[in-house]
């Protein structure tokens, strides 16, 4: 088979061999003290990761080495497919999820520095609407990451979960800011560095978990616990999210990584 001349695939991939392009891992490492998401009480949580062993090159496996996983579907990096939401019900599942829906343009909008001022910093639309006066409309089929400089916190549960007397203070979208994303734009998914896509204080806010609420129940994805946005540039990435293909799965650990020139 050889490349016609309009097939763009030959010069991606020696871009990659040359290292114009690169490939920036988005995924925090997955093991047992990857921090889990606590909800309050009368709700159930999750459980993160346990590993039981099957064999270590010993009697029970003597050339081979393999474990047993139990894990919860929202833990660590991953994906939140419309089911996971009860707005979202009637919509796809993790296997359902079209593979071109899991590979498109990443934009990145950085709040880090109103984040470290702040901690519980709401993003809003008057935020969404300054990047785009900088950087142009927000593309139909993007992803947007919510830069808030968190996966800094990511390897130190307490300050990764940041528990206050009030419950959990970690940014997030506001309300208008969930709504303008799921309604206003064209948007595949919704990223952050957080434990949730939501804010930290959101299970208070009207409606509860707003970015769950509206992004799920429009048929969008949502991905958390993301590593390395400072890498990418605003505009310009490629991102590759890869769930698991779990049949009627609500959510699955995820490898995502990116591609950015330079
Ligand atoms: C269930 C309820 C609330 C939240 C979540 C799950 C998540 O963060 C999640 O991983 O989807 S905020
Ligand atoms: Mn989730």
């Amino acid at each position: 088979m050889s490349a016609t001349p309009s097939d763009p695939l030959p010069a991606v991939l020696q871009a990659l061999a040359s290292g114009a392009v690169r490939v920036v891992d988005l995924t925090q490492p997955l093991s047992e003290s990857t921090p889990v998401l606590r909800l309050p009480e009368p709700f159930v949580n999750t459980p993160g990761l346990t590993r039981r062993r099957l064999s270590r090159y010993d009697d029970a496996g003597p050339a081979w080495a393999w474990d047993v996983l139990e894990i919860g579907e929202h833990v660590g990096t991953h994906l939140d497919a419309p089911i996971h939401w009860i707005t979202g019900r009637d919509g796809a599942d993790v296997a359902s999820v079209p593979p071109g829906r899991l590979v498109g343009p990443a934009v990145v909008i950085d709040r880090s520095a109103e984040c470290a001022a702040d901690p519980g910093y709401l993003l809003t639309v008057g935020d969404i609407e300054a990047w785009e006066a900088d950087h142009g409309r927000i593309p139909d089929g993007a992803w947007v990451l919510f830069r808030s400089g968190w996966d800094a916190r990511a390897d130190d549960e307490e300050a990764f979960l940041n528990a206050g007397p009030d419950g959990p203070v970690t940014p997030g979208p506001d309300v208008e800011a969930a709504r303008f994303l799921a309604s206003e734009r064209g948007i595949v998914g919704f990223g952050v560095e957080t434990v949730g896509i939501d804010a930290g204080a959101a299970g208070g806010f009207d409606p509860g978990f707003p970015v769950h609420h509206y992004v799920l129940g429009a048929g969008r994805y949502g991905l958390t616990q993301l590593a390395n946005l400072a890498e990418l540039p605003p505009t310009g990435a490629l991102v590759v999210v890869a769930p698991l293909r779990l049949v009627g799965g609500t959510g699955s650990p995820a490898r995502v990584l990116a591609l950015v020139a330079g």
